[in-house]
């Protein structure tokens, strides 16, 4: 398989990370959705990262792809729920990360990716405000409260804990540490673990 984009995203880096955590080897092709487009939509139509090339398909949204991956290869659920409640609210913890982290992402592409003088500063309080109530939904939320402190990182914690050190990346004042405290256990949980040394963001 080949995973493309680069792993400075937050959605490639839990992909990246989900694989090894499976155990299915894959090459990376660290294309940027910014400056390499025209590539990127050859491979993918959107034009957004990740994109897995998986034989003569390819897969699509890193949510899509991790249950595609866990349903081939986490029969036990041990990655993600098989279904029932739990699985019910796995998938609303990880859409609420998701949410969160597109829209702090949409903030962030209104400061980096327009013109200076055509930045509505505003809008990026509006997505920044979004994620944040975002943010301090999954602090509350039964699935993060109760995060085990032991068991290896599972596809929620991963979402999380690669949104989390990924938001000092763009701007330092975003996320506090002593605001989520939940979450801030899990990324530093989560961080410890060699899946995620291995897939450190390049400097
Ligand atoms: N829902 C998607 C979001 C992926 C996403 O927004 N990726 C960003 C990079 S962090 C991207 O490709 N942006 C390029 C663009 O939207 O033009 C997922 O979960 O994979």
């Amino acid at each position: 398989m080949i995973l493309v984009g680069r792993l400075f995203s937050p959605f490639v880096r839990r992909t990246a990370i989900l694989l090894d955590l499976l155990g299915q080897p894959f090459e990376l092709q660290p294309l940027s959705a910014t400056a390499e487009q025209e590539a990127l939509r050859a491979i993918n139509p959107i034009g957004r990262v990740p994109a897995l090339i998986d034989g003569d398909r390819v897969l699509v949204d890193s949510v899509a792809i991790a249950l595609t991956l866990c349903d081939r290869h986490d029969p036990d659920g041990r990655l993600w729920p098989r279904g029932g409640p739990a699985l019910a609210e796995a998938l609303q913890t990880l859409m609420l990360a998701n949410g969160s982290l597109e829209k702090f992402i949409a903030g962030y592409y209104e400061r980096r990716r327009r013109p200076a003088d055509k930045v509505y500063e505003p809008w990026v309080a509006h997505c920044w405000g979004q994620a944040r109530d975002g943010l301090a939904a999954l602090e509350q939320g039964p699935a993060v409260t109760r995060a085990s402190t032991e068991n290896p990182p599972d596809v929620v914690d991963t979402a999380i804990a690669t949104m989390t050190s990924f938001f000092p990346l763009i701007d330092a004042e975003f996320f506090s540490a002593q605001s989520y405290p939940h979450l801030e256990a899990i990324r530093q949980r989560c961080e410890q673990h060699d899946t995620f040394h291995r897939r450190t963001v390049p400097a």
